[in-house]
Order: C-alpha cells, then structure tokens, then sequence
C-alpha cells in the first residue's frame, strides 16, 4: 500500500489554526457586508473554481544547463497520478490532470482511468508532443512537425495527434492542445507564409478527427525553442488559425508564452469578445520565461486577467467556457509544494475578481473617471481575502494550510522510500 495523506490527519492539522480562520473570516465577513457583499457567496465561488495540473509538473523540470532531481520524483504515470491526488485532496480545486504523449503514454487505458476515478481524479485536455524525437519513430522533428518542409514528417506529426486524441476518448477528455516548437533560429530558414499554410493544412487533419463535443486549443508561444521566429508566434496568428478551422477551434494562452511587458489581460478581453479563448496555462515570468509559479511575479496581472474573465462570466460572454491549467515546471522547489502554491493564488486572483464592483467600474469608466476606475479595481485586489479561501478549502475537506500539512504529514519522505531512485529511470518529462 503506497503511503497517502489521511483525511483525518488533514481534519487533525486543520485544527491548529481553526479558531484563528474563524475570527479572521468573522471580520472579513463584517467587512465585506459594509460594502454589501455577502461573504458566502465569495466562498461559493471559491469552491467552484478548477483548475488542472500537467502530469508533467509533478517532476523536477530543468534548465538548459541542469537539473537537479528531488527525492521521490514520480517515475511513471501512475506515480504521476498519486502526487496530482495529493495536491487535490489538500487544496481541492484540482480534481483534472492533463497528459502529456508519449510521456504518459498508458500501457491500459481503462486502467489508468480505474487508478485515478478511485482517487477522484479525471482527466483534463490531452497534450501532443512534437518538439522532440521519440524511441522508434521513423522521421526527425529537427526541423519541424506540422510545418516541415517535408510531408512525410507532417503525416507522421498529424498521425501521433491522432493517436493522442483516441487515448484521450478513453480516459473521459474532451479537448485536445496543441503547441508545436516549429520555427527558425536564423532569418530566411523559413518561410514565414508557406509554414503557415502547411500548419493550417496539418491541423485541418487534425481538426477531422475531433468528436463532436470536443475542442482543439491552439497554443502559441513567441520564442523558445526556436529563437528567432516561431510559426505560431501570436493570439493574432493563433486566433487566424481558429478561425479557419472552425468552431471547435480555440485559442489557448499560456501566461508565459509572451514578450515582457504584453498586455495579457488585453488579449485575453479580445479573444473573449471574439468567442475564441480556450483557456489558459498558468505561470508566470519575468524576463523570458514560462515556468515560474503563477502569481510569483506579478499578482496584479493576474488579477486583471481574473477580473476579465469574471467579467465575462457575469455578463454570460458568448462561446466563453475557459479551461483552466497550471504549466509550471519547478527546479529548486517541490513541485507539489509549488502547485498547491500557485492554484491558491488562481482561487484568491478568482474571488477578488469576484470582488469587484463592476456597477460602480462601469459608472466611473463612463464618467471618464480613471482615478477612481483604478480604486476600485485596487481596492478588490488589495482586500485580504484568505480567510475565504481557506474556508472553502475546509469545507470541502482541505487544508487550511496546504504547504505546511503537506510538510508535516510526510509525504515526500515516505515517497523518497518508495520510489528509490534507480539509475536512469525517472519519469518522462522535460530534462
Ligand atoms: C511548452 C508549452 C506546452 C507544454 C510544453 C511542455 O512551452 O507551454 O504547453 O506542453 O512546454
Ligand atoms: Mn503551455
Ligand atoms: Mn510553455
């Protein structure tokens, strides 16, 4: 029997800091009602949100230059799964986990899908991989996929898509995301319009083979691993593409996959106002990266993105069910530590928007008002609203504090023991 985290122990820990939430959460409640908000329908919304953890965030992720493996890591997809039930039985808003293929590659569908609806986990969007060569397979990604030049490579890129799509029937998913590395390093390597054209061609194949109620998410990425240009470089490029496929076509932002400095709660307002946004990979960035955990570095950006799209949800925006995932990989923290983390901050980023007064935004927006616009904006963002989350986390049979009856309860010590680290076997993942 693989060691897990006991509810009694969750309910054990939760009461050390009990009567502390309790009387936080009594102010904050007095707080709230003085600007008639009922606190209970802010803990409503905080139970409601889900967000879905990457297989592949689990594991120790790498730089360019290193990668410093932790004890315990997960050495396959269902050890994968045991650290995602984890993560959900502390915070429970992650109920979903997105896979990656081949690096979750099943050997038994059905399962794997036993193994996690016995942890009360499903399955969220399926992600394909062509940014690396494979054991076995026949053409190299090198150069490309979807887009290379040669039509052999884009059959065998479309063929393994395909075969993502099916596995992903069986375990209960209903979209499909696909991010290519497809680029150039080096002005002329490519043409710019003609790898289009070969993408949209490719991903028209693709796009034939989705069931009825599912969703293809266009992922675009500006630089990395290509450095000089990529062939789906924007929400512009992106939201084409979409278009040109059809309704079952979305496009996804990841958090980190733009220039510094974007204005991301922008494009995410357009894609929404175009009945095109898929959803999202969470994380966050500095300079150029996109692992980083979501709301490390810049929390009020990620209120502002909240704070669209609440306001789409309010205003019930046509085509507008965003799926929501972290993409984050962790080289100096524990990976679970640092998911519980940042699918925190996405629940507190939710409520605050939650929070706003739109009556009020709008009046001062259309007073031409933009001092007092901004207060109100800041006055949600800087409201401390915790206790909420913790609450919600409580009754639904979290922990008030995650990291620390995560760090008590021992997990990855008892993991470290039964996951000996064997010589060249870890998880598939990004190293
Ligand atoms: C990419 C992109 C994809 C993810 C891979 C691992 O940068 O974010 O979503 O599947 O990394
Ligand atoms: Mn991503
Ligand atoms: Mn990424």
């Amino acid at each position: 029997m693989h060691f897990e985290i006991d509810d009694d122990f969750i309910t054990e820990q939760n009461q050390h800091s009990r009567a502390a939430v309790d009387e936080d959460f009594e102010h904050l409640r007095k707080q709230l009602r003085r600007q008639h908000v009922d606190i209970e329908d802010l803990v409503k919304k905080a139970e409601s949100f889900r967000v879905a953890v990457p297989s592949w965030g689990v594991g120790t992720g790498g730089t360019r230059f290193a990668r410093f493996p932790g004890e315990g890591e997960p050495r396959d997809v269902y050890e994968k799964l045991e650290d995602c039930a984890a993560i959900f039985k502390l915070v429970r808003s992650t109920p979903a986990v997105s896979l990656h293929i081949p690096w979750d590659k099943p050997d038994d569908a059905t399962k794997l899908m036993a193994f996690a609806s016995a942890r009360g986990l499903s399955f969220d969007a399926m992600n394909s991989n062509t940014f690396q060569d494979h054991p076995g397979q026949k053409h190299s990604y090198k150069f490309g996929s979807l887009t290379h030049p040669d039509k052999s490579v884009r059959d065998q890129a479309v063929a393994h898509n395909l075969e993502c799509i099916e596995i992903g029937k069986t375990l209960g998913a209903k979209a499909h995301t696909v991010w290519i590395a497809d680029g150039g390093n080096f002005p002329g390597q490519q043409h710019f319009r003609r790898a289009l054209e070969r993408y949209l061609e490719s991903m028209h194949d693709i796009y034939a083979a989705l069931p009825d109620d599912w969703r293809v998410f266009i992922e675009h990425k500006f630089y990395e691993p290509a450095f000089y240009s990529t062939v789906i470089n924007d929400w512009g490029t992106s939201y084409y593409c979409a278009r040109e496929l059809g309704p079952k076509a979305f496009c996804l932002v990841d958090l980190g996959h733009h220039a510094p400095n974007v204005n991301i709660e922008m494009i995410v307002a357009r894609l929404i106002q175009f009945g095109k946004l898929a959803g999202f990979h969470f994380n966050d960035s500095k300079y150029g990266d996109d692992d980083l955990d979501a709301g490390s570095i810049k929390p009020f950006q990620l209120f502002l993105i909240f704070n669209e799209l609440v306001d789409a949800e309010l205003g019930q925006a046509a085509n507008f069910n965003p799926a929501y995932m972290l993409d984050q990989s962790h080289n100096i923290t524990d990976p679970i530590e640092s998911l519980m983390m940042s699918a925190v901050e996405l629940v507190r980023a939710y409520v605050q928007a939650h929070f706003v007064d739109r009556d009020a935004l709008m009046e001062a927006q259309d007073n031409c008002d933009p001092l007092l616009a901004l207060a109100i904006l800041k006055q949600a963002f800087t409201t401390d609203v915790s206790p909420i989350l913790a609450v919600a986390r409580t009754r639904a049979g979290g922990a008030i504090d995650p990291i620390r009856t995560y760090r008590q309860s021992g997990y990855r010590r008892h993991k470290a023991e039964e996951r000996p680290t064997q010589k060249g076997v870890t998880a598939s993942g990004i190293v």
